[in-house]
C-alpha cells in the first residue's frame, strides 16, 4: 500500500487538476449506511425504486417523507471523519482540486470543503412536489467536527442547510409524518434531492463532467460504480487522459478504468494519501527555496 499511496501522491502533485468523486462509501465512518451493505444498506431495509422515487412519494407520501424524515435524524446526528477532512484539507493545499459528491448527507461541507459539486442533491434541503419552491426555513449550521459552523458556498451546489425539517418529531419513536404544505403553493414539501428518474442538476453534471474531461487525475472514493450517469465520470475521465484512481475496500464495478486501487477504508487512506501529497509539496517547497 505504502508504494501504492506513494504513486498517488506523485500523480497529485505533479496534476494540475485534480477531481474527487466520492460515494456513499465515503460517510460509511461517519455512521451513515451504505445503499449496498447487505448488512445495514438503506436497500437492505427498504425497496428504493418504491421510496427514492417520485412515484413512490406520491403513491405513499407520508412513507417516503417518513423515510427522509429519519435518515435526515441520523445524518443530522453524524459528524464528518477524517477522510472528509484530509479532503478539505487538499483543496486547500492544491492549486485546483473539484470535489464531486453522489452523498446528499453535507459532511463535505461541514468538513470545511469549500465547493462540493452535489450529483444528487441534499437531504437537508427542501422543496415543494408540483414546483420546487426551495423551502426557506431557518438555516441550520452545519457542526463540523470541532464544533464550529461550517463554511457553507454561495454557489448551491454545496449542502446550504437551509430548510429546518418542519414538524420534525422531537420524540425518539419515530412515527411516521404527513409532509409539510408548500407555504407557497401548498403543494407536499419534499427532499431536494435527485430520485431514481429524475434528471441532475444541469450545472452540478456541467461542472462535474467538464472537471472530469479536463483533470490530469480523478480520485473516486467509496463508490460501487452502480448509479448511473455518475458512474460514466471515470471513463469521462480515462478519455481526457487522466490518471483514475480508486480509494475503495474493495473494488467497485469500473470495468478496466481504473489504474491505481488503493485498498481500504476512507477514513484512513485518505489522510495517509494526505500525509504523502503533504509531504511532497514540502519538499517540492524546500528545492524551490534553494533554487
Ligand atoms: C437519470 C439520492 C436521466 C436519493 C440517489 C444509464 C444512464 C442514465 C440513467 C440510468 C442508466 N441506467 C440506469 C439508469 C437509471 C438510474 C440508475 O442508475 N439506476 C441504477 C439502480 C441502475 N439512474 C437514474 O435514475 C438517475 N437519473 O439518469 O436521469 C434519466 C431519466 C429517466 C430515465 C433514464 C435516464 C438518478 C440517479 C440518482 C438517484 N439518487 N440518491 C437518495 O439518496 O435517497 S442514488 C444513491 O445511490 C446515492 O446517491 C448513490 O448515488 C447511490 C449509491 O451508490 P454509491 O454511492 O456508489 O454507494 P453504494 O452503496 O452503491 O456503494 C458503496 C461503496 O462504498 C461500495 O463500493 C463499498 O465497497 C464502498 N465502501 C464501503 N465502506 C467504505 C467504502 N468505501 C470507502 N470507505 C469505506 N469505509
Amino acid at each position: 500500500m505504502k508504494e501504492a499511496l506513494g504513486r498517488a501522491a506523485d500523480w497529485i502533485v505533479a496534476a494540475e487538476r485534480v477531481v474527487v468523486s466520492t460515494g456513499a462509501g465515503m460517510s460509511k465512518e461517519s455512521g451513515i449506511p451504505t445503499f449496498r451493505d447487505a448488512m445495514d444498506g438503506l436497500w437492505a431495509e427498504y425497496d428504493p425504486t418504491e421510496l427514492a422515487t417520485e412515484a413512490g412519494f406520491r403513491k405513499d407520501p407520508r412513507r417516503v417523507w417518513s423515510w427522509y424524515a429519519h435518515r435526515r435524524r441520523m445524518i443530522e446526528a453524524c459528524r464528518p471523519h477524517a477522510g472528509h477532512f484530509a479532503l478539505a484539507q487538499m483543496e486547500r493545499l492544491l492549486p485546483s482540486l473539484l470535489l464531486v459528491t453522489q452523498n446528499i448527507d453535507g459532511l463535505h461541507a461541514a468538513a470545511g470543503s469549500a465547493d462540493v459539486v452535489e450529483l444528487h442533491g441534499s437531504i437537508r434541503r427542501l422543496k415543494c412536489l408540483d414546483h420546487a419552491h426551495p423551502f426557506a426555513g431557518a438555516p441550520v449550521p452545519v457542526e463540523n467536527g470541532d464544533g464550529g459552523a461550517a463554511a457553507a458556498d454561495d454557489t448551491g451546489l454545496s449542502g446550504d442547510l437551509a430548510g429546518r425539517v418542519p414538524n420534525a418529531p422531537a420524540s425518539t419513536e419515530e412515527e411516521e409524518e404527513d409532509p409539510p404544505p408548500c407555504p407557497v403553493c401548498g403543494s407536499p414539501l419534499r427532499p431536494d434531492v435527485v430520485w431514481f428518474g429524475e434528471m441532475l442538476p444541469e450545472r452540478a453534471v456541467e461542472r462535474a463532467w467538464a472537471g472530469a474531461e479536463r483533470c490530469d487525475v480523478l480520485l473516486m472514493v467509496g463508490t460501487s460504480g452502480t448509479v448511473w450517469p455518475a458512474a460514466e465520470l471515470p471513463r469521462v475521465a480515462r478519455a481526457g487522459g487522466a490518471r483514475v484512481v480508486e480509494v475503495n475496500p474493495e473494488a467497485g464495478d469500473f470495468a478496466g478504468a481504473v489504474d491505481l486501487f488503493l485498498q481500504g477504508p476512507a477514513g484512513q487512506v485518505l489522510p495517509a494519501l494526505l500525509d504523502c501529497v503533504g509531504r511532497r509539496l514540502g519538499a517540492q517547497r524546500g528545492r524551490q527555496g534553494q533554487s
